[in-house]
């Protein structure tokens, strides 16, 4: 659980830090087994429809960046839809009726793990009220070197940023001009094995290469009110969508509310579904980089 000051933090600041929600046991045993699926992404030349590699990964020095859908990989991952501790936190923050919109393992590794562009997840996939949220667990300490996220505090009570470049989505701001006073106000989200972190989808927040010479692992649940109905890629399979409730009733009365809605659309074909590949295209590129960019190809899927 949350105390009330950490609650109100997050109403306020639009994240929140918080240790000793999972025990040691649960943290270890993730850990393990991301470490296995790093392992078995030597088997792999390039991204493929579990493993999201890095362009310089090989067999003998595996880089991979993203595990894809990991509650479909592993039931280690698929026990954090269940987990009484963090289904208490997402109560807190959202409600007693949650969605959960799947879970990201973001593995960011040492030696120059890419950044990830300043970005709202709220631009990816707007939905009739802003009760949605990303929480992180993290699965190796997180310092200054190896690519900590950062947050704008307050952000999430701002504008929705403009994510378009040439009249294209791109997946993160594109103008400095607009982006540049929210940046300089942004906090690195460090941590101990085993913390979380919050983050509204609205706030505003990217990461750094990883300049270390370790791996910087974040296992992301994104989950909202259930009465958060998404304004692109609405669904049409209603027994798949209320499948992902993972507390409380789904409903069919989406609730409405004043929030700032710009769609991540039109999008360019070609591009693959990470982050990393839908940010190709973006040229304003303010965190510094290890490794060098590739060419652009464009954006098709809306999953931060
Ligand atoms: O892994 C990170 O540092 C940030 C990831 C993120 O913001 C995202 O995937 O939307």
């Amino acid at each position: 659980m949350l105390s009330p000051e950490q609650v109100q933090y997050y109403r306020n600041n639009g994240y929140v830090k918080a240790s000793g929600i999972l025990s040691d046991a649960e943290v270890r045993q993730l850990r393990q087994v991301t470490d296995d699926f790093i392992e078995k992404s030597r088997g792999v030349r390039a991204s493929d429809k579990v493993f999201d590699v890095e362009d310089c990964h090989t067999p003998e020095n595996p880089r991979l960046r993203r595990l894809k859908r990991p509650e479909d990989q592993h039931p280690a991952y698929a026990a954090i839809f269940k987990h009484p501790g963090i289904l208490a936190v997402l109560r807190q923050l959202l409600g007693p009726d949650i969605r959960h919109k799947g879970l990201k393992l973001n593995l960011k590794p040492g030696g120059g793990g890419e950044p990830v562009e300043w970005h709202q997840d709220w631009a990816f996939y707007p939905h009739t009220n802003d009760d949605l949220l990303v929480l992180a667990i993290m699965l190796d300490d997180v310092t200054d070197e190896n690519g900590p996220l950062m947050v704008v505090p307050g952000s999430h009570k701002g504008p929705v940023l403009d994510h378009h470049q040439e009249g294209y989505f791109v997946g993160a701001v594109a103008d400095p001009d607009e982006a540049t006073g929210f940046i300089t106000r942004a906090v690195p989200l460090y941590g101990k094995i085993g913390d979380i972190t919050v983050h509204h989808a609205r706030t505003l927040h990217g990461s750094a290469s990883n300049m270390s010479n370790r791996y910087r692992r974040l296992l992301f649940i994104t989950a909202m009110a259930a009465d958060a109905w998404p304004l692109v890629e609405a669904p049409t399979d209603m027994a798949a969508y209320d499948a992902r409730i993972i507390a409380g009733q789904p409903t069919i009365a989406p609730r409405l509310a004043d929030v700032p809605v710009r769609l991540p659309l039109p999008r360019r074909l070609g591009a693959g579904e990470s982050i990393f590949e839908k940010q190709r295209d973006v040229r304003f590129t303010p965190f510094e980089r290890v490794t060098e960019r590739r060419p652009g190809r464009g954006v098709e899927m809306m999953d931060a």
